[in-house]
């Protein structure tokens, strides 16, 4: 008796603390949701975060009601702890918030968005793949996928593995060598894994492959347990050289096979790799004198670099400022591109650029034939090191035709073994393209070369990249002097060769030229751009000042001058003159937004040299604390008379924040002030072109000799293409050009950036549309216009690759949906309904 009783009041001890419970929680829950609200008004994050945690796990219902406050939470809790370095409690607060949010496409984008500022990006790439995959729509998670996609996974890739003919050429290479008897195999370098699955599927015995990126080395495992070679291809995510035997090898192997490899052939480190391999992990080689059954061997088993002068109008305009004056600006400074043979320490110098000669826009002329500039045995260690240590190898080139010594161009003759060779010649129908050794620093009549005259280049590759140097131009069979030269940009001859060749002042020379990035000295070279800046400008200008005291002469030095002055604002990204053109077509005063040392030095040179008064330059960034404040005004009491803002990228995209400055700068202009440019019209047709599918997408299973790589890589493909020239591009036109959407910057409505709409497109040629190049009017007032798709402009095109082709007849009328989401554009086809 006394235990039932017990017994009942235990339970019912029990049953009232149940409701009780229930009360308890449920005013636990209301406690906490209201000091959570408390804490987000008064910016406690943290605790606000905390406070919600407890509420959703407490009441798991409550979850879809709480989502946007428990992400708005976490996203200002996660800055918090990411700006106090706590990094460790950043990743915890995630892990928390995925526990209640398993698949939450906010949250996976979010994260992602953590680790890629963290420098995690392959796990970044991860997350926002994740995120696009919850939500196809998330214009966030799209446009942070195609961004890592592009970085992890280069784009050559799709176009290397699309190549039929160098996947044979490989795969008939290692099939002959494992015949002959190498056993054991090393793939350097292996990316998708392609050159070892050639190795495994002829007959090796053991394969090791290694691969540096980590985003390559997942794809490579994928790749090999798809293809069921899991067992037999052995996968190291390492560098060749952190190799050793026997802790990651067994043994010593008896063939090396890579195509680390870039358009210079050196770049990717293949000496080193080599080098080392030579000393490590390869048996000796095979020695004529005394035959041994099991040596080692390396394909490709040899190179021969080959080079040519060339004239080339679209390398001289991305690598010399030839222009001397600009829209009235005199431009007597130096300027140089970072593409040069510079010192090793130099930062910005890049050896070469790489450039598929085949299709630049405008064509070449060679200037020489091609002459041998360097040959490698992969199979000579010795060779190896003697190439690796800086040999030079002194060449004289003989001009055979007129022209301007633009650049050199090198490719090579990839000798995979005594029988099978590649080419990345200019006129082969590969992948590669050509490594571009620009001339630069001559005096401006030291380009010209004529038959007969010798060219004299020193040829080496010391640290790890080839060089290519200008020694002297013979002309006439003498040896000119004032164009003996050297093409670095500092040490004592160079100075001499400047002090004694350029007018230009001491200072020059003490602090250098000015480096520009290619497209900047190709924006500086386009006349038509800055003239019709100066058209536009002025035009406002003088629709807003009054009287002829507004004359560009008479040098205007203090302050007081410029208190009834115009102001206009630049912020072009980069280096940009614009400032300067507007600061001489009267009493202006110009704000520069370039951010680079150098470049505001040089633009104040040009201030001084132009005859302009320092105050009509101002730098405005230098005179804001945060960059939240790019736009606002001049001065309390004054707006902007012009703000120009640079709203197409070089690459051929629109730069989505500048759309939205645009929506604040329209309410910075006084009455009569402009922003430039005032719309822009985005121009598109539809084409086929094979060859941009190729770039795009690994083509099924045919290209890569029936193994599965396709739906692995193509997981990183991405729809839209850039950086194209458009003049060139392998591709027919299947309908007219058309405007596909129009951006009014004036509009005081646009401040959304989503628009989609369709438009009718008349079919004018049958075939199959795989692609949309577009490009832009940009439209800097009623009447000037600037096309990005001139030749000479110093924009490149882009095009959205449709996922699969879309058959289109003659005459048809098909509807092409146009969807720019930020600066996200995705494009749609279908027939219309009859
Ligand atoms: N691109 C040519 C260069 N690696 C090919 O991580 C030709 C460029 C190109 N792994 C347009 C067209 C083309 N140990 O995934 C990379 C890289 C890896 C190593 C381990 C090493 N010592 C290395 C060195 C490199 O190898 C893979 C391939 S490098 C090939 C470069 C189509 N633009």
């Amino acid at each position: 008796m006394a235990e039932a009783r017990a017994a009942a009041g235990r339970k019912s001890h029990k049953g009232r603390s149940a409701a009780g419970q229930a009360a308890s929680r449920r005013e636990l829950i209301s406690r906490s949701v209201h000091s959570a609200e408390q804490c987000l008004r008064d910016h406690d994050y943290g605790t606000a975060y905390a406070h919600y945690l407890l509420v959703l796990s407490l009441a798991p219902e409550l979850k879809q009601d709480f989502k946007e406050t428990f992400q708005y939470a976490l996203f200002k809790w996660a800055e918090e702890l990411y700006a106090l370095n706590r990094n460790q409690d950043l990743f915890n607060c995630y892990e928390q918030a995925f526990e209640l949010y398993p698949n939450d496409d906010v949250i996976c984008n979010s994260m992602g968005e953590q680790l890629f500022r963290l420098g995690f990006r392959d796990e970044a790439a991860g997350y926002f793949y994740k995120a696009l995959k919850l939500n196809p729509d998330s214009a966030e998670a799209k446009e942070n996928f195609y961004r890592v996609a592009n970085w992890l996974v280069e784009r050559w890739h799709f176009i290397m593995l699309n190549d039929k003919k160098r996947n044979l050429m490989y795969q008939r290479a290692i099939e002959k060598a494992v015949q002959a008897g190498c056993r054991t195999v090393l793939d350097i370098g292996t990316g998708t894994g392609i050159l070892s699955m050639f190795a495994k599927r002829v007959g090796a015995s053991h394969v090791y492959a290694c691969e540096l990126s980590r985003t390559m080395y997942d794809l490579a495992c994928e790749v090999v347990a798809a293809n069921e070679m899991q067992g037999g291809i052995k996968l190291l995510h390492m560098k060749s050289h952190d190799i050793q035997v026997p802790e990651h090898i067994p043994e010593k192997i008896s063939l090396v096979v890579t195509e680390t490899v870039d358009a210079g052939l050196f770049g990717e480190g293949i000496l080193e790799s080599l080098i080392h391999a030579w000393k490590n992990l390869l048996l000796e080689p095979k020695n004529k004198d005394f035959h041994s059954e099991r040596y080692g061997q390396v394909i490709p088993a040899g190179a021969v670099v080959l080079g040519m002068a060339l004239e080339c109008p679209e390398i001289r305009k991305h690598h010399r400022v030839f222009v001397k004056e600009v829209a009235g600006v005199k431009l007597g400074v130096q300027f140089s591109s970072p593409v040069h043979s510079g010192p090793k320490n130099d930062d910005v110098a890049e050896p070469y650029s790489t450039e598929k000669m085949s299709r630049v826009p405008g064509g070449y002329k060679a200037l020489s034939q091609p002459f041998q500039a360097l040959t490698v045995d992969f199979n000579s260690l010795q060779d190896l090191e003697s190439i690796a240590s800086g040999k030079t190898c002194r060449i004289s080139v003989q001009i055979h035709e007129q022209g301007q010594l633009d650049c050199f161009i090198t490719w090579f003759v990839l000798h995979l073994d005594e029988e099978h060779s590649l080419s990345t010649e200019p006129s082969e129908e590969t992948c590669w393209e050509q490594a571009v050794f620009p001339i630069q620093n001559l005096p401006a009549d030291g380009y010209l070369v004529k038959p007969g005259d010798i060219v004299v280049v020193d040829v080496s590759c010391p640290d790890c990249y080839l060089r290519l140097d200008l020694v002297s131009v013979s002309r006439g069979g003498k040896l000119d002097h004032t164009t003996s030269c050297s093409n670095m940009v500092s040490g004592n001859e160079l100075c001499d060769a400047l002090a004694s060749l350029h007018t230009s002042h001491q200072q020059d020379i003490v602090q250098g030229p000015c480096i520009l990035d290619p497209n900047e000295i190709a924006m500086l070279n386009n006349t038509a751009y800055h003239e019709s800046f100066k058209v536009a400008i002025n035009k406002v200008i003088s629709s807003l000042a009054p009287g002829d005291n507004w004359a560009s002469n008479g040098v205007l030095s203090s302050e007081e001058h410029y208190s009834d002055a115009l102001y206009v604002l630049d912020v072009s990204e980069g280096f940009s003159i614009l400032p300067l053109i507007a600061a001489q077509l009267g009493k202006v005063k110009s704000y520069s937004s370039v951010e680079e040392e150098q470049h505001c030095a040089t633009l104040q040179k040009l201030t001084e040299r132009n005859g302009m008064s320092k105050e009509s330059l101002e730098f405005w960034l230098n005179q804001l604390d945060t960059d939240d404040d790019v736009l606002k005004r001049p001065k309390s009491d004054k707006l902007w008379s012009i703000i120009i803002l640079d709203l197409v990228e070089p690459c051929g995209l629109i730069r989505q924040e500048v759309m939205e400055k645009a929506a604040i700068a329209r309410c910075l202009l006084q009455s009569g002030g402009k922003i430039f440019p005032h719309a822009v019209a985005i121009y598109g047709m539809l084409i086929e072109s094979p060859t941009l599918l190729q770039e795009c997408a690994v083509q099924g299973t045919e290209p890569t000799l029936g193994l599965h790589i396709a739906p692995f890589i193509n997981h990183f493909k991405v729809p839209v293409q850039v950086f194209l020239n458009l003049s060139t591009l392998p591709c027919v036109s299947l309908s007219d050009p058309l405007e596909l959407l129009r951006l009014d910057l004036m509009d005081p409505c646009l401040n959304s950036f989503s628009f989609a709409h369709d438009l009718k497109v008349q079919i004018c040629k049958s075939g199959q549309v795989t692609a949309i190049p577009f490009w832009y009017h940009i439209h800097l007032d009623e009447d000037i216009t600037l096309d990005t798709s001139q030749e000479t402009s110093h924009w490149k095109q882009a095009a959205f690759v449709l996922d699969s082709p879309f058959h289109v007849v003659q005459g048809e009328e098909i509807l092409l949906g146009v969807h720019l989401q930020n600066s996200n554009i995705s494009m749609t086809l279908k027939r219309p309904q009859q």
